[in-house]
């Protein structure tokens, strides 16, 4: 059975909203996102890093949400949730795949950082408004992907969406999908109403 070390808002998120959307059985331990739990011995005997998510497929454990998906597809996927491989149509796939992660949130992750989660006297307001200027930057490039489809990478919905769901997530946690941007904001409500989407952030 896959074990998710799951928080709240957290990357994890993908990881349950994957296994929702390809009806895996799953099992969650609950963690939050605080170092007692996150730097117990007993976690970073799993997660070096103490980070979010971590998985166990039957004692095989992985880091890395991006990894765990791609793995979980090759297992499990069956071709679902992503175009087939080799293909111009995965090329385009892959790119916003891990675009998600390497592109968009370095700077919702300073965000987050900045304006949230360091205490006041540790956040530092030029940080902040880089990311806000590069995140805003990111989301028009999303905004001018979307016109005429579903979903990033056409009408089909894939685990490209799940990973970049979660980054839009956040970024309207920040107040960032403005009236600007109704492609993007139409799109977040598109992913928002799916099940999967909605048992991974309750
Ligand atoms: N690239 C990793 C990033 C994991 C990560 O940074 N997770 C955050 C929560 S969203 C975390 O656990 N942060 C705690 C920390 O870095 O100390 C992934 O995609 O899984």
């Amino acid at each position: 059975m896959l074990k998710i070390y799951h928080a709240p808002n957290t990357r994890s998120v993908r990881i349950v909203w994957l296994a929702e959307e390809l009806g895996l059985p799953y099992e969650i331990k609950a963690m939050e996102f605080n170092p007692k739990d996150l730097l117990s011995d007993e976690y970073l005997a799993l997660n070096p890093l103490g980070q979010v998510p971590t998985v166990d497929i039957e004692g095989l454990i992985m880091t890395e949400s991006g990894a765990i998906s791609q793995y979980l597809l090759a297992k499990e996927g069956k071709g679902r949730l992503e175009p087939k491989p080799g293909t111009r149509e995965h090329a385009n796939y892959l790119y916003w795949f891990h675009f998600a992660e390497a592109g968009f949130m370095p700077s919702i992750g300073a965000i987050a950082q900045h304006a949230y989660i360091r205490p006041e006297a540790d956040r530092i307001p030029q940080v902040l408004a880089e990311a806000q200027e590069k995140g805003t930057k990111i989301l028009g490039l999303i905004e001018k992907a979307l016109p005429g489809k579903d979903y990033i990478t056409g009408n089909d919905f894939t685990a490209a969406d799940i990973m970049l769901g979660y980054d839009l997530l956040l970024a309207n946690m920040f107040g960032m999908l403005g009236d600007n941007l109704p492609n993007t904001k139409a799109y977040f409500e598109r992913l928002s109403a799916r099940p999967g989407f909605k048992k991974a952030t309750t």
